[in-house]
């Protein structure tokens, strides 16, 4: 039955439709789809510590509303995507493995430290602007679960760019010492954020398979350029200058142009080598094995609740 099966497949595929957990899918599918799934799941759940590091020092109660709403936000994602993950047959206690011994990734953007304030609306505006980018087109990725969760996700990523940029704007609003900030936070990030659509195309070893599956719609360059190209004009209106000399527009792509981010740093920091690799896995791991008494609890309650079911 197999060629047929893989002949259904590919009809499904060829026809954009989605692929369902109960359906029958190549073994090659199904590994690219978990590895991306956990990855992005891990990104949001470690993508927590950079912002909620300021939970506690925000300068009002508004601000730390916004801030509370966002960080919980993306534990929230975390866990879709975990639960998106375990319809291709794996667990969430065996992902976590995975990621606390290194042997699963997450984003290299959250490798990278959190100085100031200003850095809480430099990462709504251009993390989450990013994310956006490149999560958009996965709402019509070909796992059905996957996309179903980037709806939802994608809305809300659409609230927390808008907290960053506001957040901003009201900085460029303020003090020279205020606007000094947000340049200085723009220009830590910028090159880092570029990096989160992975490597060039020629360096990307899944693209071209993840595209022919229609996990991927868009390679890695299309949607770096696709950011670059959003994102200019909202750093004009906020006043600020992103820092890259070779940043013009480009009247005959209809393109912005732009310079290559520093690839063998993004390597540094996806081998575990950045600023802040190791003080964000201690501090997963450290939350992990505090929460074993309530995964202990709750495994322990369904068991009773089962055996009193089944008396
Ligand atoms: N960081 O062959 P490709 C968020 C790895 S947004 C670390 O091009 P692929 C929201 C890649 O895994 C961030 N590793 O790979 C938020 C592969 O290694 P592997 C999360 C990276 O999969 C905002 C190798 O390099 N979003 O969390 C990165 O076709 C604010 C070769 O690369 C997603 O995960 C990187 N930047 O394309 C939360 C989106 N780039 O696995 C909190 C879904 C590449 O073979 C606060 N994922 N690598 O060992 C994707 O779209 C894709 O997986 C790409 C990479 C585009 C990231």
């Amino acid at each position: 039955a197999e060629p047929d099966l893989q002949a259904a497949f590919d009809a499904t595929i060829d026809r954009h439709d989605r692929i369902e957990p109960r359906d029958w899918m190549p073994d090659a599918y199904r590994k690219t789809l978990v590895r991306q799934i956990a990855q992005h799941a891990h990104s949001e759940i470690i993508g927590m510590q950079p912002e909620g590091n300021w939970i506690g020092r925000a300068p009002s109660l508004r601000r730390k509303a916004i801030l509370l709403a966002k960080v919980q936000d993306e534990a929230g994602h975390g866990l879709y995507l975990y639960s998106a993950c375990e319809t291709l047959g794996v667990s969430r206690a065996e992902l976590t493995e995975l990621l606390l011994s290194g042997r699963q990734k997450y984003s290299s953007i959250f490798n990278y430290p959190t100085l100031s304030y200003a850095d809480v609306g430099t990462i709504g505006w251009l993390v989450d602007g990013a994310a956006i980018c490149n999560q958009v087109p996965l709402c019509r990725t070909s796992y059905g679960p996957y996309g179903r969760a980037m709806i939802r996700i994608c809305k809300e990523e659409s609230f927390h760019q808008r907290q960053g940029y506001e957040l901003l704007m009201t900085m460029m609003r303020g003090t020279d010492e205020q606007r000094a900030m947000v340049q200085e936070s723009v220009n830590r990030f910028w090159w880092p954020v570029l990096m989160m659509f992975g490597p060039p195309d020629a360096q990307s070893p899944n693209s071209a398979q993840s595209m022919a599956w229609g996990i991927k719609r868009n390679s890695n360059d299309e949607l770096r350029q696709k950011f670059v190209d959003m994102t200019v004009p909202q750093a004009e209106a906020l006043g600020v200058t992103l820092p890259d000399p070779g940043l013009r527009w480009n009247e005959e792509r209809g393109h912005y142009d732009f310079g290559e981010p520093d690839w063998q740093e993004f390597a540094a920091v996806i081998r575990g080598d950045g600023p802040c690799n190791a003080q964000r896995l201690a501090h997963r791991r450290a939350a992990h094995e505090e929460g074993a008494w309530v995964r202990e609890a709750a495994t322990a309650f369904a068991a009773r609740e089962a055996a009193l079911r089944d008396s």
